[in-house]
Parts: C-alpha cells; structure tokens; sequence
C-alpha cells in the first residue's frame, strides 16, 4: 500500500476509530504517521432504564442529534497527528481531556473547537469532559481511546503478549437522583447510590427478559462487549471505569492475563479470574487466551461462558432486579 493510500484509509476512519457502531476494535498498523480526524457532538438526552425510570445523560456523540454513552471508541498510533473537533450543541461549558495527553480548556455553550496533538505513547485511555468532575463524566461524557505501539498490530506495548482482536470494555454506574440534580443545574446533594450499572452503555438482559438478544439493548450480545474467538484468538480487552464504584471483573472458562493496571505496566503477567478495578477511572489491560477450558471434563472447545462482575449491586437494576447489570457473555466458536 502507498503511503497516501494509508492516509486515505486513516482519513477515512477506516484504520483509525471504531468501525461503525457495533464491532470490535478494527486496526491495521502503518508504516508511517497520519492525521486521524474526528469530529464529537456534544448532546444530551434521556435514556430509558429496564425498570422504565428515564434517565438523563450527556454524550461524546457521533451526530448531532445522537446520544452515544460512551462515545465512540477511538484507536490510533504513536506518532499519528489526532485532531479532535468537539461541537458543543448544549449551552454548558464542556471540555475534552486525555490526562497527560491534552485537555481542551472550556469549550462554551454553542462552540466549536477544534484541537491537535500528538499521540505520544502506546496504552488505553480515557477521553473525558474534566469540567465539574466528576460531575460531566458521570453524565455520559466519556469514550476509550486506543494508542497502539508505531507499526504493531498485535501488541498492547512492544514486547507484550500478543493477542489477534480488542475490544474496550468500558463499566459505568449511575445514580439517576444525581443525574436529575445535574439536568436541573445543580450539584448532588445526597448521598451517592447508584442504581444501574453498564458495560459500553447497556446491561445485560437475560434470557426471558425484555430486550434479550438484542445487541442494541443487551450486552451480553453487543458486539462491542461479547467476546468472540476461535480456541487460540487471544484478545486484548482494555478496561476502563467510569464510573464510581469500584468493580471486580470476573471471566469464566478462562484466566486472564494481567498486563496493565491503572495505565503501568506490571512487572510480570499474572494469570487471574478476578481482577480488582478501581472506581473513578481506574483502568485494566487484560489478554483473554481463548485457551480450551482447562476445567472442563470431557474436554470442550466450544460453548458460551460469561463474565460478570464479582460485586453483587453491579448485577443489578433499580436496586433489586437481578441479573441486569455488568455482564457480557464469552463465545467460544
Ligand atoms: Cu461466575
């Protein structure tokens, strides 16, 4: 491929962001840097929970009249130019910040603005709005952003494990009595007690309830959640938490393999079933194997097992309705 073709592909977002709504992460690394361009609406709007409660949100959104929470995940690499427009349609001051990467400063109410930076090292990231924290995050205003290692396609950091496929996983968890305190313009005033709890925007819906098998509506079935792979497909899940509540991210069929927490790398990769996730934007790198099942007896090298989140409130809705929370389902092909 000829270097301009490369820069059309990542102009195109076809080798830059998320591909379409639904999907894993979708990367073909390049040979040299390019520009990735990406424009965020900021909007707001309701959302509807299991129990019918109308929640209000704010998002990173890819149009103007969506509400995407999260936004759109973004990957690029080391080196590449990433020029962010953000359009704020509402009439609050918002913001867009990488910590230690870049931060936006105030965009006002009907702005538009538009920054560039560099993006300097590999590693999995939280874009966010800073203004009011954690306030705006709460809302809605957050996304997962990707730095691959400058022409690797396979590695979190040179040198890591490798894996074939990604995904972000990203957990929220949300208080509607502080959501509705926020619409209204002022800051909570009562005790935190979250009462939904997602993974990329959505719960899961188990069988038999409304929704199920819906991949708009399910995470057990979103293809931005659900695993997929073959036996031998390792894959490189980067976790973030949006949320307040610290978590307990559990898989099923398979350890995981430990490689980053809270952005360092850890000096050896421990195999885990559980992992420990900080509240308030602690962050997980973690290589799923998709080894055969070493517990299973006769041996099985297909089947669904699934991952749920070992705190009880995260696996469930409106304080009671059980299990619709933080849970995605693994699929062995
Ligand atoms: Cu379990």
């Amino acid at each position: 491929m000829k270097r301009r073709d490369f820069l059309k592909a990542g102009s195109a977002g076809i080798a830059g962001s998320l591909l379409g709504g639904a999907g894993l992460l979708a990367w073909a690394p390049r040979a040299h840097a390019a520009t990735i361009s990406k424009t965020f609406y900021i909007t707001d709007g309701f959302i509807d929970q299991i129990d019918g409660t109308s929640v209000y949100f704010k998002g990173f959104s890819s149009n103007a009249d969506s509400l995407n929470v999260p936004g759109e995940s973004m990957i690029v690499q080391e080196g590449d130019t990433v020029q962010i427009t953000i359009v704020n349609t509402l009439s609050t001051s918002h913001s867009f910040v990488i910590d230690g990467v870049v931060d936006s400063g105030a965009i006002g109410g009907g702005q538009t603005k538009t920054i560039d930076f560099v993006a300097g090292s590999y590693g999995s990231f939280m874009y966010y709005d800073k203004l009011n924290a954690p306030y705006n995050r709460l809302l809605g205003l957050h996304g997962g952003f990707a730095v691959m290692p400058q022409g690797s396609s396979n590695e979190l950091y040179s040198g890591s494990p490798t894996f074939v496929q990604q995904y972000f996983w990203i957990f929220h968890d949300i208080d509607p009595a502080w959501h509705d305190r926020l619409r209204r313009g002022y800051t909570p005033n009562t005790e935190y007690t979250p009462r939904f709890f997602t993974l990329n925007g959505l719960i899961g819906r188990p069988p038999g309830a409304p929704g199920n098998g819906d991949p708009t509506l399910d995470a057990m079935h979103d293809l931005r959640s659900a695993l997929h792979g073959h036996v031998g497909d390792r894959t490189l899940v980067r976790i973030l938490n949006a949320g307040l509540c610290a978590q307990s991210v559990h898989t099923h069929a398979n350890h995981m393999e430990w490689l980053t927490e809270n952005g360092q790398v850890r000096p050896d990769v421990w195999k885990k079933d559980c992992l420990y996730l900080d509240g308030n934007m602690g962050a997980l790198d973690v290589i799923f194997p998709f080894e055969v099942p070493p517990d299973s007896w006769p041996p099985v090298t297909t089947g669904t097992y699934p991952m749920h989140m070992h705190s009880e409130m995260s696996q469930t809705a409106a304080g009671g309705y059980y299990m619709f929370g933080q849970l995605t389902d693994i699929f062995f092909e």
